[in-house]
């Protein structure tokens, strides 16, 4: 069985971007691979967070996995921070990368806002990203379109390890949906859905209730023409949310748009409404007795504990590669 890795940093509320581009694979994927979910904590502190935030933040994204259908039975959940192999191997790969592929990460540019000086975990934080896959021989990363350019450091710094000291790592693969992989923003449908907008609503949360899903999709921005049709360059409030429906319902894009040919903006919102809440009642509803649940914990432990086992292998066989250590 191929092995699956992603994760998910636990920075506010996950939003439908992230579950359609990401979360929901990991559920599909989960059938017929060996997945290892994470929440990367340590992926968070690249910004300041207030502690006591992040914990909770932390536990609200582990409830959300198992909300959303990742059963830990089939794969393992964990918190990165509890397996110390992240930050080591972070290490040792931030001393095989290069300051000048790290500065022309679109993400770096777009977070440090072309300040002359950052905090350096921002501009490192795609090797740790990195460390993360290659610390479980991942053959699979199932992940939004945001983070293509990271998979590629990823694969490229493992090649080059590879390629000077021998086979050390196994090179991943990107998996990207093909509706959902990069799902903008609804008040500004030129820019990603995310969770750090100031605007509440640009995004639909998991949890938001019925009446926010209703008030966010009715005034999503859309354009004059009228026509329900998939132009993302001309029309791409209008395309955003016919990607947002044909991600939720399965149905092509084409389809839809066959679908609601000749009818407006307001019955396709209308009728969007309705998808987006019958999808995410269940999630909420799981989430808030999961989150309650003394089970959490315990998925937790168990989840650290099979990651570490896994990891241990890995970093024995880095530390031979690199001479690390003297036995
Ligand atoms: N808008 C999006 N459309 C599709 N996929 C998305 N992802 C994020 N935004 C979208 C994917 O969700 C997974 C988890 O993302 P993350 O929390 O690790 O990182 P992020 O990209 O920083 O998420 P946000 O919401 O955009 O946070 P902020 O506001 O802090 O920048 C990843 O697989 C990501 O591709």
């Amino acid at each position: 069985m191929k092995r699956v890795f992603s994760g998910v940093q636990p920075t506010g509320n996950i939003h439908i971007g992230n579950y359609l581009g990401a979360l929901k694979q990991f559920v599909d994927l989960q059938e017929d691979h060996e997945c290892i979910y994470c929440i990367v904590d340590e992926h968070a502190i690249t910004v300041p967070q207030d502690p006591k935030e992040l914990r909770k933040h932390v536990l609200d994204v582990a409830a959300l996995y198992m909300a959303i259908g990742i059963d830990p039975r089939k794969s393992i959940i964990f918190v990165q921070s509890s397996v110390s192999g992240h930050a080591e191997l972070g290490w040792i790969l931030c001393c095989n990368s290069y300051t000048g592929e790290l500065t022309r990460m679109t993400q770096f540019k777009a977070k440090s806002g072309g300040q002359e000086s950052v905090g350096t975990g921002l501009l490192t934080y795609p090797v740790l990203m990195a460390a993360d896959i290659l610390l479980y021989d991942t053959d699979v990363v199932p992940v939004g379109n945001d983070q293509k350019q990271h998979i590629e450091l990823t694969r490229d710094i493992a090649i080059r390890v590879n390629n000077k000291y021998g086979e050390t790592f196994v090179v991943p693969e990107g998996r990207f949906m093909k509706a959902g992989a990069r799902v903008m923003a609804l008040d500004d449908p030129t820019s990603k859905m995310s969770k750090s907008s100031p605007n509440n609503h640009s995004r639909i949360s998991l949890l938001d209730e019925d009446s926010k899903i209703k008030k966010s999709i009715m005034r999503a921005t859309t354009d004059s023409d009228g026509e329900i049709r998939f132009d993302p360059e001309n029309k791409p409030g209008v395309s955003n949310l016919l990607s947002i429906y044909s991600a939720f319902s399965g149905t092509a894009i084409e389809d839809v748009e066959a679908d609601f040919r000749g009818k407006g903006y307001g019955d396709f919102k209308k009728a969007l409404v309705e998808l987006t809440k019958e999808a995410l009642a269940p999630i909420r509803q799981n989430f808030n007795e999961i989150r309650e649940s003394e089970e959490l914990i315990r998925v937790l432990d168990e989840g650290a504990e099979k990651a570490d086992a896994i990891a241990q292998k890995t970093l024995k066989r880095v530390r031979d590669t690199f001479g690390l250590g003297y036995r």
